[in-house]
C-alpha cells in the first residue's frame, strides 16, 4: 500500500476494476428483492453543474448502500436530449442540434464517470434517438385511436422572438422567460392529451403516495385543483341563451350584486361586434400574460356590457361586466360576483363602485363589515338577508339552492378541475415529431404503426425564425396514409415532458424493438427511490404518473403509480464578491478567484481578488447563478481534490433536502480526513493486517472500542438507511476514526479491535467514497471488492456496556448508587446495593420485606 493518498490513482484502479468486472450490469431476478434507484436524468447541457453533482451523489449513495442490505439494485442514467438549448446553441455555433446534443452526451459520460457512479452504462438511452422516441410517437397514435388525444385551436402565448409558443409557467410579467419579448396572445391548433380523464385518479393516488414530501403532496393537490360547486343559468333581461355561471358558493347567491364574463366568452363578443369600446377593451386584456397567477395579481379591470341578469332566487336585475379576472378556460368564464364574500369581486366593486351586500355572517353572531373587507368563510356561517334560504349552514343552503335549480333544470351539481388538458404541440425544430399526416380530404391521419417512427432529420441549418421542417419539402410531403394523395406532415414536436413522463420505465427494457416496454418493466417498476430537485415538484411528476396510467391501461406496467418514494435535494448556495464600478454598475467574482476575510465571529466580511491583490465586497451566500458569477464548476474541484473528496463533501455539508452552502474549505476538510484515513489504514497495515479476532478475552479499553465501532455501525446504518440522513452516519465515522488514533494499539487484541474497527468505517463509508473504499477494503486484506460486501451486522454482544449505573432506593427514595457488571446477576446486583455504605444506614439491619430490581436501572428495597 502507498503512504500517500492518491485520489487520481485510487480512483482510474476502482473504475476499472467496476468496468472489467461489470459490477452494475443488473438483470431481472425474482428471488430477490429489487430496488430500482433512479435521479432525475440530465438535460445534456454540456457541463455538468453542481447540482447535478448533487443529484447524482444522493442517488449513487442509495444505490449502493441498498446493494449492501442484498437487493438487487438498478441504477440507470440517460439524457433528456431534446430541448430549446440545442437550438439556441445550433444558432450560435452553426453545428446541427444533434451533433452539438451528442458530444454533449459524450463530455458528460465522462463526467459521470469519474464521479464513480455506479450505473449500468448497458441501459444508457437518449431521448433523441429514434429508438427511444418511436415509441413514444406509438403510444399517441394509440391515445388517438381511444379518444385521449384531440386536436383544438386554443389561444397560445406566443413568443415573438422565439416563434414559439410559451406555458403560462414560462410567461413571466407578460414577457417570455427566455426572450424577454412581449407576449402576444394567438390562436392555432394543437394537440392535448386528456390528463382530465385522469384528474379525480392523479388526485386520489397522492394519498398512495405516503413516501412523498408532504409538500410535494400538497404542490400537486392544488395544481389539479378540484372544486365542487354548481352550474346556474340565469336569464337576461332582454331574453336569449340565459347566462350559466359557474360557482362554489350557491349560498351567497342573494350576494350577488353583478355578473362578470371572460373577454373571450360568447356575450362579450357579440357585444363587441357592435360596441368598439368593448371590442378596444376586450383586445387589450388578450395581449397580457393569461396565466392564473398573473390575473391573480393583476389590478382588475372591466366594462360594463350595458345588459343585465336576473338573478334566479330574489328576481333582481343587475348589470354584466366583463372583467380580465374572469378566466374562459375555467368553469364557463362567467360568474355572478358576490363582492362581500369574494376577494376579488370586492375588489372589483370598490373599483367600479357596485354594492356590496353580506348574506353570510358568523354563527357566533360575532359582527363583521363586509364593506371594508370580504368575509369569505365555509364554517361557523349562517345564510342572513337570503329570503326563504336565511338561517342556514353552508352545507344547508348548498344542497337546497341546488337541489331547487336542479329539479327546475336551471342548474346542476358540478366538479371543476383546475388541471387542464396537456397541450403537447411544440412549433419547435430539436423534439419529437408529432407522428400526423394532414390529407385535405381525409383530414388528421395517424402515422400508420408500421411507419414508425417519424425520423426527425438531424441534418439542418438552424436559422432563429420558424422550424427548419417547414422547409425541408421532401419531408414534409408525403402520400396520405388513408387515401394516399398528396398530404402533408405535421411540423410540430411533443413538449419535451413528453419525453421524461417514461423514461424511467423504458431503463428496464431499453433494447426491447418490438415493443415500448416488456414484462421486465413490471418487474422494475415503480421505481423505489426517485431523486431530484424540486423544481420539478408539479409537472414533470404529475406528467410522470399520468403517463404510468396510461401505459398502465395499455397493459406495459402493472402497478398504479411510478415513484414509490421521493426525495427533493435543497439547493446549493454559494458567496458572492463584487466590486461596484464607476457607473454604479457591480462587477461579480467568482468565489475561487477571491480569498475571503472573516470578522472577529468568524462570519466572511469581504474579500481580495488573488489576480490584483485589491479588496472586493461580499455579496452574501445564494443560489449559484450566472448573474453573480458564483457557479462552482464541479470539475475544478474533482481534478484538485478527486471525486471522493467531492462526494464526502457533499455528504456531509447538510441533509439532502436542505440547501447546501458550498465552501472550498469545506471540500479541504473532506479531504484532510480522507487522508487521515488513508495514513490510519496505511500505519495499521504496516505492521500486519489481523483477522483473529477474540471478543471475549478484551480489556476495557479494547472493549470500549470496540463498542464503539458497533454503535457507530448501528447509527450510520439508521442514519442512512431510514433517516436519509448522510451526514450524521458521515460525522459518526468521523468519530469514530477519531476514537482509533487516541486509541493505543499495542499487542494483538488491541489490533484486532483496530483491524474491525477500520473495516467497520470503509464500509460504512463505500456507498459515500466507493474508491478509497475499494482501495483500503484489500489494503486491510480482506477478500473481495468493497462492492460486493454485504452490510455488516451489529454484535449486540459489543454494545453491551461493560459496567452499568443503577440507583438504590429504600422504600422509594434514592439512598445512592451503584456501579455493576453489565452481566452481574440478581444476587450480584443485591449484594453490590446492600454494600453501599449510605443503603446500608437507612437500612439498618432491619427486616428486608421486599427487593426490586430492575436490569440497568434501578434497585428498590423495602423494609
Ligand atoms: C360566487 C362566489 C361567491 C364565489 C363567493 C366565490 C365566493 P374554485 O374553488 O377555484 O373552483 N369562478 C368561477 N369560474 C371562474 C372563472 N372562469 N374565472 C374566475 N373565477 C371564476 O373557485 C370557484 C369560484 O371562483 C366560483 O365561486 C366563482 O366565484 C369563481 F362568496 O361564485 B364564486
Ligand atoms: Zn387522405
Amino acid at each position: 500500500m502507498q503512504e500517500r493518498y492518491d485520489p487520481a490513482a485510487v480512483e482510474s484502479a476502482a473504475q476499472n476494476w467496476w468496468a472489467e468486472n461489470r459490477s452494475f450490469e443488473v438483470r431481472e431476478d425474482p428471488d430477490r428483492e429489487k430496488f430500482y434507484c433512479l435521479s432525475m436524468f440530465p438535460y445534456p447541457s454540456g457541463r455538468l453543474h453542481i447540482g447535478h453533482v448533487r443529484n447524482y451523489t444522493i442517488g449513487d449513495v442509495i444505490a449502493r448502500f441498498q446493494r449492501m442490505q442484498g437487493r438487487n439494485v438498478l441504477q440507470p442514467i440517460g439524457w433528456d436530449a431534446f430541448g430549446l438549448p440545442a437550438e439556441n446553441a445550433a444558432l450560435k455555433n452553426q453545428v446541427p442540434p444533434g451533433r452539438w446534443t451528442r458530444e454533449n452526451i459524450a463530455y458528460m459520460k465522462g463526467q459521470l464517470q469519474a464521479l464513480g457512479f455506479a450505473y449500468d452504462w448497458s441501459r444508457e438511452l437518449a431521448t433523441c434517438d429514434p429508438g427511444y422516441y418511436r415509441w413514444e410517437q406509438w403510444l399517441f397514435t394509440r391515445l388517438l385511436a381511444k379518444g385521449l388525444v384531440y386536436r383544438k385551436s386554443s389561444i397560445v402565448n406566443w413568443d415573438p422572438v422565439d416563434n414559439t409558443v410559451l406555458a403560462n409557467e414560462q410567461v413571466i410579467e407578460g414577457r417570455g422567460w427566455r426572450s424577454g419579448a412581449l407576449v402576444e396572445q394567438r390562436e392555432i391548433p394543437q394537440w392535448f392529451l386528456k390528463i382530465s380523464d385522469y384528474a379525480d385518479e392523479l388526485l386520489n393516488d397522492l394519498d398512495k403516495l405516503q413516501e412523498w414530501p408532504e409538500a410535494v403532496r400538497t404542490m400537486q393537490r392544488n395544481w389539479i385543483g378540484r372544486s365542487e360547486g354548481v352550474e346556474v343559468d340565469f336569464d337576461l333581461a332582454t331574453g336569449g341563451t340565459p347566462l350559466r355561471i359557474y360557482t362554489t358558493r350557491p349560498d351567497t347567491i342573494f350576494g350577488a350584486t353583478f355578473m362578470a364574463v371572460a373577454v373571450e366568452h360568447p356575450l362579450a363578443l357579440e357585444i363587441s361586434r357592435n360596441d368598439p369600446r368593448i371590442a378596444e377593451f376586450c383586445a387589450e386584456c388578450r395581449k397580457g400574460g393569461a396565466s392564473a397567477a398573473e390575473l391573480e395579481t393583476a389590478e382588475k379591470t372591466g366594462m360594463p356590457l350595458g345588459v343585465e341578469a336576473i338573478n334566479p332566487l330574489s328576481g333582481e336585475r343587475i348589470p354584466v361586466y366583463v372583467a380580465n379576472f374572469v378566466l374562459m378556460s375555467y368553469g364557463t368564464g362567467a360568474i355572478m360576483s358576490v363582492p362581500a364574500h369574494d376577494e376579488r369581486d370586492h375588489a372589483f366593486a370598490v373599483k367600479y363602485g357596485l354594492p356590496i351586500r353580506q348574506v353570510i355572517a358568523p354563527a357566533d353572531g360575532s359582527e363583521i363589515n363586509v364593506q371594508a373587507q370580504p368575509w369569505t368563510s365555509k364554517q361557523d356561517m349562517v345564510t342572513v338577508n337570503s329570503g326563504a334560504y336565511s338561517g342556514l349552514s353552508f352545507a344547508e343552503a348548498f344542497d337546497r339552492i341546488a337541489d331547487g335549480f336542479e329539479a327546475q333544470g336551471r342548474g346542476r351539481r358540478r366538479v371543476n378541475f383546475r388541471l387542464r388538458d396537456w397541450g403537447v404541440s411544440r412549433q419547435r425544430y430539436w423534439g419529437c415529431p408529432i407522428p400526423v399526416i394532414y390529407c385535405d380530404s381525409c383530414g388528421p391521419v395517424p402515422v400508420p404503426e408500421a411507419d414508425l417512427p417519424v425520423v426527425l432529420p438531424e441534418d439542418v441549418s438552424v436559422t432563429g425564425g420558424a422550424s427548419p421542417l417547414q422547409a425541408m419539402q421532401d419531408w414534409v410531403h408525403v402520400p396520405c396514409p388513408g387515401c394516399g394523395e398528396p398530404a402533408r406532415r405535421e411540423t410540430d414536436t411533443f413538449d419535451t415532458f413528453f419525453e421524461s413522463s417514461w423514461y424511467y420505465a423504458r431503463f428496464a427494457c431499453p433494447d426491447q424493438d418490438a415493443s415500448m416496454l416488456d414484462s421486465r418493466a413490471s418487474y422494475w417498476t415503480p421505481v423505489d427511490q426517485y431523486v431530484g430537485g424540486i423544481e420539478h415538484a408539479i409537472l414533470h411528476l404529475l406528467y410522470a404518473r399520468f403517463f404510468h396510467k396510461l401505459m398502465r391501461d395499455e397493459g406495459l406496467v402493472d402497478s398504479d403509480e411510478p415513484f414509490r418514494r421521493l426525495l427533493t435535494q435543497g439547493m446549493v448556495l454559494a458567496d458572492c464578491f463584487y466590486r461596484t464600478d464607476a457607473d454604479g454598475g457591480q462587477a461579480w467574482y467568482s468565489p475561487l478567484e477571491v480569498e475571503s476575510r472573516r470578522d472577529a465571529q468568524g462570519r466572511i466580511s469581504g474579500g481580495v481578488l488573488l489576480s490584483d491583490g485589491q479588496p472586493v465586497n461580499y455579496g452574501g451566500m445564494s443560489k449559484m447563478s450566472k448573474s453573480r458569477n458564483n457557479g462552482i464548476d464541479p470539475q475544478v474541484m474533482i481534478d484538485r481534490y478527486g471525486a471522493d473528496t467531492v462526494r464526502l463533501f457533499i455528504m456531509f455539508a447538510a441533509p439532502p433536502e436542505q440547501t447546501l452552502e458550498f465552501s472550498e474549505s469545506g471540500v479541504e476538510g473532506a479531504y484532510r480526513f480522507l487522508k487521515r484515513l488513508w495514513k490510519q489504514v496505511h500505519d495499521h497495515v504496516q505492521v500486519g493486517s489481523v483477522d483473529d479476532l477474540n471478543p471475549d478475552g478484551l480489556s476495557v479499553p479494547q472493549q470500549d472500542l470496540r463498542r464503539k465501532a458497533h454503535e457507530t455501525l448501528h447509527k450510520a446504518g439508521d442514519d442512512i438507511g431510514r433517516r436519509a440522513t448522510f451526514n450524521t452516519a458521515i460525522a459518526a465515522a468521523m468519530e469514530l476514526l477519531n476514537a482509533i488514533q487516541k486509541f493505543a494499539a499495542g499487542e494483538a487484541g488491541g489490533r484486532a479491535v483496530v483491524q474491525e474497527a477500520l473495516e467497520i468505517i470503509v464500509l460504512i463509508l463505500a456507498p459515500i467514497t466507493p474508491h478509497v473504499g475499494h482501495a483500503l477494503w484489500q489494503a486491510l486484506g480482506r477478500p473481495g471488492a468493497v462492492v460486493d460486501q454485504a452490510w455488516p451486522a451489529v454484535d449486540e454482544s459489543a454494545l453491551a456496556r461493560e459496567s452499568v449505573e443503577l440507583v438504590v432506593q429504600v422504600n422509594g427514595k434514592l439512598r445512592g448508587r451503584i456501579s455493576v457488571s453489565a452481566s452481574a446477576q440478581r444476587d450480584q446486583v443485591l449484594a453490590a446495593a446492600l454494600a453501599e455504605p449510605n443503603v446500608q444506614r437507612f437500612v439498618d439491619g432491619r427486616e428486608l420485606r421486599k427487593q426490586i430490581v430492575v436490569p440497568g436501572k434501578l434497585v428498590n428495597l423495602v423494609v
